[in-house]
């Protein structure tokens, strides 16, 4: 498995397995300037813009199938949804570089046994970082592929011990008035609320996220942690994350609230299930060029055989 098209090879995809996991080990133990070489390989033409910001070393995870060739440097960090900066495309990556991002912490609370509070530097070293090529299916109908760096939010969950009151998963991003155009604008009810189920939640594929393409997460995709859920509509996938909070009862998002006829709780990517003003059986791929033909969009996003399981005996068409 590996990039495709205008990504080039990845030095996990010309170096024996173990020579990469000891030259990691290595390079992590001695400094970060050889790690330059080590992402070398995300290296991107022209168009597709380069890499920038600190390097974020993390090991390939390819358990998880790499759909199609991921998207450029540059679609990822310029078309991007990040209402609390505008509702333009462009808007997250003309104004997220004023959110205030040191220091940052992250409060994980609620139904647990040990509740935390852990700055972001303590956050991204409680696991191994690994990197994972996720499909992002936005819920209007385009995609992307990203390579993102985090790990499996299981791992953090698990250290704060959930009781058996938390049934759900509660995610709250941060709200900086000042420098948040779209916050002053009233566009949703600000903070951004996303909730996971807590087995959604504790699945493998829930990935805490820190990083694209090797390098901290760009201000606009969410900086410096956020959640992806790649079977979900991209706005599962709450960004600049301030609180985890775990609770019985399930919460009422901030889209549910805008629209709960249009945004359900659930919101994974189904195919047969239109949006009320659209369908959902295609989807355009950014980056692909005007004309290129759109893309069947599949079941869970393509991720139907990891995570069908967790909706047997629900009518998806009502559990939108
Ligand atoms: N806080 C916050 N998180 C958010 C959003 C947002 O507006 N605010 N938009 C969501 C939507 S609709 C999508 S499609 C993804 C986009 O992530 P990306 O810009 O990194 O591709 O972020 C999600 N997370
Ligand atoms: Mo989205």
């Amino acid at each position: 498995m590996r990039y495709t098209g205008d990504i080039g090879l990845l030095p996990s995809d010309i170096t024996p397995e173990s020579a990469w996991r000891s030259r990691r080990r290595f390079i992590q133990g001695v400094a970060l300037a050889p790690l330059a070489l080590g992402v070398s390989g995300f290296a991107q033409g022209a168009s597709g813009g380069s890499p920038a910001g600190p390097v974020l070393p993390a090991e390939r995870n390819a358990e998880w199938p790499v759909i199609d060739a991921a998207n450029s440097w540059q679609d990822i960090t310029t078309y991007n949804n990040f209402y609390e900066f505008g509702s333009g495309k462009g808007d997250p990556a003309d104004h997220a570089g004023h959110m205030r991002l040191d220091p940052w912490a992250v409060r994980i609370d609620g139904a647990v046994r040990h509740p935390m509070t852990l700055d972001i530097d303590a956050l991204r070293q409680l696991a191994p970082l690994e990197e994972r090529v996720y499909r992002l299916r936005c819920v209007e109908a385009w995609s992307m592929v990203v390579p993102w760096t985090g790990y499996a939010l299981s791992h953090l969950l698990e250290r704060v011990e959930p009781t058996e009151e938390a049934r759900y998963v509660v995610f709250t991003t941060a709200v900086q008035e000042d420098v948040m155009p779209g916050v002053k604008r009233r566009i949703l009810d600000w903070p951004y609320v996303e909730g996971l189920r807590i087995d959604e939640a504790m699945h493998p594929l829930t990935l805490l996220t820190f990083g694209v393409y090797g390098r901290e997460l760009p201000a606009q995709n969410g900086a410096p942690v956020r959640i992806v859920v790649p079977w979900k509509y991209g706005f599962k996938s709450g960004k600049s994350l301030v609180r985890i909070h775990l609770q019985a009862a399930r919460p009422v998002t901030s889209w549910m609230r805008a629209a709960p006829t249009e945004y359900g709780f659930f919101a994974n990517v189904n195919p047969d299930v239109p949006h009320p003003r659209w369908s959902q059986a295609t989807e355009r791929r950014i980056g692909s060029g005007l004309f290129a033909p759109r893309v069947r969009t599949q079941k869970f996003n393509g991720y139907e055989k990891y995570v069908a399981d967790l909706y047997q005996g629900m009518d998806l068409h009502r559990q939108f």
